[in-house]
């Protein structure tokens, strides 16, 4: 992949690789046409240079579309993924992340790759972007609050980073620490949650293709309320499991604490699979509210089991899911 250098030092993709993100304002079509090859990379980059035009200059960040592991569903408008978050570290509000993740500094930044492994790793964002080839995944996201959002994430599996750095035999699970730093995180002054917030995985599921290790989301580098600059997206999973702004990734033997557990084990279990048959204690999970399709007309959607991937059900072959919430 031809490769140029952006002021800020993120590489850039030539336009001729960018995807843009008027193909994901509620261009359905268009996207389905890609999956299965019907337009030519003529009219792709001629589309590409007339919304960069149209955009001026954004760090961009192409991934090849994965059509197997994307969902058809119609994206999440791209203002309201970018409004509607939860980043404890910049507020509980949900329009708060947007308003301060500003202060965010995402260049450098380094993730560290330590414990049972057999090559511990120091990464920067260079090395991160060069790891393994990117793709474009559309995901549905499912907050345990009951809504949802579908993005097209940029990234690479996590087993990709495990063959680099090979964990050991006692590598049981995975931890994913996120950065905690008052001075830029207006949130982490707040005691809503024990800092850093943590995440964790049976070492099983973090292998699982569907596992992504993200960089950037609609054709660009990830906004900084959505986790900049690399991020976990499980896309089974109730959304805290996708911890954002990773600085550390720990190998262990033992089952990690995790902040959403450590602050309310019985409404937060280690597994967190979205599954529509347990609800939270204090609400159903048996639908969800689709976020951009909120108003009025806007119908409620039922929750699927593991979100509708199902594909990692022999994940959990013999556990009872009431029981490994
Ligand atoms: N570090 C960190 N990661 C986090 C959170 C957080 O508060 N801090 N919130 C989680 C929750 S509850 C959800 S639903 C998703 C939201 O991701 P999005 O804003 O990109 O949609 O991020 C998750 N990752
Ligand atoms: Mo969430």
């Amino acid at each position: 992949m031809l490769i140029k250098r952006s002021p800020n030092g993120i590489e850039l993709p030539f336009s001729s690789e960018i995807t843009p993100r008027a193909v994901y304002e509620g261009r359905r079509d268009f996207i389905r046409q890609l999956a299965v090859g019907a337009i030519g990379s003529a009219a792709l980059m001629e589309m590409a240079q007339r919304e960069a035009f149209a955009q001026g200059v954004r760090p961009k960040l192409a991934g090849k579309l994965n059509p197997s592991y994307s969902a058809l569903d119609k994206p999440t408008p791209y203002k309201d993924a970018t409004s509607y978050n939860n980043f404890y570290e910049f507020g509980t509000d949900k329009s708060e992340p947007a308003m301060y993740a500003g202060t965010l500094k995402t260049h450098p930044w380094t993730v560290s790759i330590e414990g049972e492994v057999k090559k511990p790793v120091t990464l920067d964002l260079d090395s991160l972007l060069k790891l393994a080839p990117l793709e474009e995944r559309v995901y549905r996201l499912r907050c345990v609050e009951g809504w949802s959002m579908v993005i097209p994430w940029v990234g690479y599996s996590f087993s990709e980073l495990m063959k680099k750095v090979e964990p050991t035999s006692n590598a049981k699970y995975v931890e994913f620490i996120s950065l905690a730093d008052k001075k830029q995180m207006p949130g982490v002054g707040s005691r809503v949650l024990d800092w850093p917030y943590t995440e964790g995985l049976r070492i099983d599921e973090a292998a699982h293709p569907l596992a992504l290790l993200t960089l950037g989301m609609y054709g660009e580098v990830l906004p900084n309320q959505n986790g900049a600059p690399v991020r976990m997206v499980l896309p089974w999973k109730y959304g805290f499991k996708s911890a954002k702004s990773i600085v550390k990734i720990r190998f262990v033997r033992e089952q990690p604490r995790t902040s959403w557990n450590l602050s309310a084990p019985n409404e937060y279990g280690f597994y967190s699979n979205v599954n529509p048959e347990v609800d939270h204690p204090r609400w159903s999970q048996a639908s969800e509210r689709r976020i951009g399709e909120d108003g009025f007309l806007a119908r409620k959607r039922k929750t699927l089991m593991f979100n509708g991937y199902a594909d990692v059900a022999p994940l959990y072959a013999g556990m009872d899911l009431k029981k490994f919430y």
